[in-house]
């Protein structure tokens, strides 16, 4: 029988970090695989390692290679996750298949937050979770990520989720899991492509430190899950509200013509948003990874500090 141990493997730079208690904040690859095109995709990936390191924290982007979790990845892994074809979306119920048939795996925010908590890493940088997904009463379409908010010990820094989503019934979700959700200088959900939505937040902290103190407390208080941090995309790179609301609009009305199910509905409609914005929402999305890389690492540097 294997240990959980023997299926972890570290990059150098992520294993010192370990060793030395420096802050390291992990990344997703579903976002490299299947939420972005070629080549922009591993430009983004390794931009946000850069802004990482040069807020004074480790990035550790995650994958499944060869059987095993790799925490740490170097320029070939990210270039190979990023013009594969075909490489899994790894979810919750994927991890155990594809480690055990040694496919080549990109991890989406449920997994990632697994294999965070396995390897010892508290906080995670991503553009969007999953969420409801609109019609969702008749699809039963819950993403994953939101039961591993539920129960893994991680904190996710995010620029809330798009309207693709019911954002109300996904904040309900969150609030019936028990998962802090908290407004970085923000009192409203943010939207993802744009700074504000109409749906309150239960908590807003405009400090690093709070939130970091926050993590720390709930921590010692031993409530398990993870906690949820929104940070509103820069009001410079926002997209106007109406513009990419009829967008959306196409993209679901397009998934539901085409049949598209299951975890292909996701990066169907990123792709169809990428399509018909003419690569603007492109833009607006690698800007918000690149504020939350900022943000994540400020707040695991905060942490480091306490
Ligand atoms: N939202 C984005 N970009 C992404 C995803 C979501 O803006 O790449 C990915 C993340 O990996 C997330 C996954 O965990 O999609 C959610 O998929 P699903 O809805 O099938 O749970
Ligand atoms: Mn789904």
């Amino acid at each position: 029988m294997k240990t959980i141990k023997e299926f972890l493997v570290y990059s150098k730079e992520v294993q010192h970090a370990l060793d030395n208690n420096l802050p390291i904040v992990a990344l997703e690859s579903t976002i490299i695989s299947h939420g972005m095109p070629y080549p922009q995709n591993v430009d983004m990936a390794s931009t946000c390692e850069r802004i990482i390191r040069n807020h004074g924290a480790v990035p550790a982007t995650i994958a499944i290679m060869d059987g095993k979790i790799k925490i740490g990845l170097e320029p070939e892994d990210l270039e190979i996750l990023a013009k594969t074809p075909g490489v899994a979306k790894v979810s919750r119920r994927d991890l155990a298949a594809i480690i055990a048939s040694k496919k080549l795996g990109a991890t989406t925010v449920a997994t990632t937050m697994i294999c965070a908590e396995l390897g010892g890493i508290k906080f995670f940088v991503t553009g969007g979770i999953g969420g409801v997904h609109r019609g969702y009463e008749q699809t039963m379409d819950v993403s994953a990520d939101l039961e591993e908010l539920g129960q893994t010990n991680v904190t996710v820094i995010c620029a809330g989720a798009k309207s693709i989503l019911d954002l109300p019934r996904t904040l309900e979700y969150l609030e019936t899991k028990g998962v802090p959700v908290i407004g970085y200088k923000t009192s409203v959900l943010p939207a993802f492509f744009t700074s504000t939505s109409e749906y309150n937040l239960p908590l807003r902290m405009d400090d690093v430190n709070d939130i970091a103190a926050t993590i720390k407390t709930k921590e010692e208080l031993q409530l398990k899950g993870g906690v949820l941090v929104t940070n509103p995309i820069p009001a410079e790179h926002e997209l106007d509200k109406s513009y990419i609301d009829s967008i959306i609009e196409d993209a679901v009305v397009a998934a539901e013509e085409n049949n598209i199910h299951g975890k292909d509905i996701t990066p169907f409609l990123l792709a169809s948003i990428v399509e018909n914005t003419e690569g603007k929402s492109l833009v607006a999305n690698i800007e918000l990874v690149y504020n939350n890389a900022k943000v994540g690492a400020q707040i695991a540097v905060a942490y480091q500090n306490l």
